[in-house]
């Protein structure tokens, strides 16, 4: 009986969870699929840094100079959802604290802008509510990180469908529910 109890109590519980979870996602941003100067890999001599990260360093030619440069993603999900992205970003200064992101075939989204030097930080996107929202798709998902200033790093990207999550210091890797 006992048995029986805990059967029916795991397929409840499982049975809640398919219907409300909630999925997260997180990689590293220097796991990208391709790299396109100036953005580079940067793996040494940078402390409290999961790996590497992604830098387009102070200098390297930031737009109009130059506006190339880029670094790709991409990820499958099991189901299509709207989710908040995070990145784990080093800003330089008030020159060097935003980046471009192209999700799918999505508008571009202007990430970024705060006001926090120097130190390693989770920044999110929407901010506002009236931003447009990022809405994944069932399958494979593409994410660009296009150049728009020099003096950034990127440490690690995360997704997440719980609006009220709110990633701390390093995150571990892989996909959550
Ligand atoms: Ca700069
Ligand atoms: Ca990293």
């Amino acid at each position: 009986m006992k048995i029986l109890t805990t059967i029916i109590g795991v397929c409840f519980l499982s049975s809640l969870n398919a219907q409300g979870k909630r999925v997260r996602i997180c990689f590293e941003a220097e796991g990208a699929q391709s790299i396109e100067a100036p953005v580079c890999i940067v793996s040494n001599n940078i402390g409290e840094v999961s790996g590497g990260a992604i830098s387009i360093p102070e200098g390297a030619g930031n737009p109009p100079k130059r506006c190339e440069g880029a670094a790709e993603y991409s990820f499958e999900l099991e189901k299509k959802g709207v989710y908040t992205l995070w990145c784990r970003v080093w800003w330089e200064d008030e020159c060097g604290n935003s980046f471009t992101v192209k999700i799918n075939d999505d508008p571009a989204i202007l990430f970024g802008e705060d006001a926090t030097y120097k130190v390693w930080h989770w920044v999110k996107y929407p901010v506002a509510r009236t931003s447009a929202k990022i809405n994944l798709k069932a399958g494979k998902n593409t994410m660009r990180i296009e150049n728009r200033e020099d003096g950034i790093m990127v440490d690690q990207i995360l997704f997440s469908e719980d609006q009220r999550f709110v990633p701390v210091d390093i995150e571990k890797t892989g996909t959550f529910k």
